[in-house]
């Protein structure tokens, strides 16, 4: 396999960084734990679970946004106006049945943020080649077995699909090789993962991005949007309890890597929303007055009854923020679909 590596930390300097977390996390108060610690191994499955959970319907309805108008977002993508969009009637990945004779589109590289696990990548995948014959996929992530399995299961999934892979972590940036003329990309950031950053951190993210774009590429952004209460609260508090499994790991995975002593029944799940922020946040809830010492740290932490370590944020836009979030970031909103009930957002920036 083909893959362009940047230096990625070993798995002692992992291990540092999850001690200096913990140090700087737990030592505190109120306690809080960053959610990137979710995603070891045994994480990113739980992580997967929950995805295919009946009240997580965040990958459903996005998925749904996909399949419906994949067609029109890589055209746009392209350069297709929208005025010959609505001429077309496009949809799903019909390009080639619409007669594009005399529109002079470009073709299309496309970057995903995250290997990209799901068939949410492929629809989009599958409407490039339809558009263009065959497709060059540049998903960038830091871990390099994510990257393998998704090149060996695309490749022999969609014909015309050429993966190169990137190690990289694209919160610090992008450096991507330049494409010839007549070539754009799309970077490709779905699945919501921007809502987990604080606002101001999400710009700074999206900025690095496109500062290692050219004009004309661009940014397909899917957002959780805003809806009632009782409906976030059971996304993020399924009742089979793998959200509630995803977020002990947390504690297990401190076990594991830093000798920590955690009972994880001594703690309890809760997802909280949060109005005035617009967020959903998960916490670790103590059952119970203890103390947990962590070996690698050589300190014990002592926990109060009822006292909480918080692990998780996730935005839910309001009408707009998305679209002024691209902006913000130096991209020009082009154009933005949604589901029948506004639940989600997929928004398509263009670099100016
Ligand atoms: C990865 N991210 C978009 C998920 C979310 O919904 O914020 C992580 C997650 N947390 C709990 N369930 C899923």
């Amino acid at each position: 396999m083909t893959t362009i590596a940047f230096p990625i930390p070993s798995t002692e300097i992992i291990q540092e960084r999850v001690a200096a977390a913990v140090r700087a996390g737990l030592m505190r108060r109120p306690k809080r734990l960053p959610a990137w610690l979710f995603y070891d191994e045994a994480g990113s499955r739980l992580f997967d679970e929950i995805t295919e959970r009946p009240e997580y319907y965040l990958t459903r309805t996005e998925r749904g946004i996909l399949a419906q108008h994949c067609g029109a977002m890589v055209g746009r993508a392209a350069g297709l106006e929208s005025a010959s969009l609505e001429a077309s009637n496009l949809n799903s990945f019909s390009l080639d049945a619409i007669g594009l004779d005399g529109i002079s589109l470009d073709r299309l590289r496309i970057v995903e943020l995250g290997a990209g696990s799901a068939d949410k990548t492929r629809l989009l995948l599958k409407a490039a080649v339809a558009q263009q014959g065959t497709v060059i996929y540049e998903p960038v992530d830091v871990s390099l077995s994510a990257l393998e399995t998704a090149k060996e299961r695309i490749e022999l999934e969609i014909p015309g699909v050429n993966v190169m892979p990137r190690v990289e972590d694209y919160t610090q940036g992008l450096e991507l090789d330049p494409t010839p003329a007549g070539e754009r990309r799309l970077v490709l950031y779905i699945g919501s993962s921007i809502g987990n950053f604080e606002p101001w951190e999400a710009e700074c993210v999206l900025a690095r991005v496109r500062a290692g774009l050219n004009p004309g590429d661009a940014l397909l952004l899917g957002v959780d949007l805003k809806k009632d209460e009782a409906t976030l609260l059971a996304a993020y508090d399924d009742a089979a309890g793998v959200t509630a499994d995803f977020n002990l790991n947390m504690l297990a995975r401190l076990n594991r890597e830093l000798g920590a002593e955690f009972q994880l029944d001594a703690f309890e799940h809760r997802a909280v929303w949060n109005p005035d922020q617009s967020r959903m946040e998960m916490h670790l809830e103590s059952r119970v007055a203890h103390r947990v010492r962590i070996d690698a740290l050589d300190e014990e932490l002592e926990f109060e009854e009822g006292e909480r370590i918080h692990t998780e944020n996730s935005y839910k836009y309001l009408p707009g923020q998305a679209e002024a979030l691209l902006a913000a970031s130096g991209f020009e909103p082009v154009e933005s679909w949604t589901d029948e009930q506004g639940w989600f957002g997929v928004h398509l920036g263009r670099v100016i």
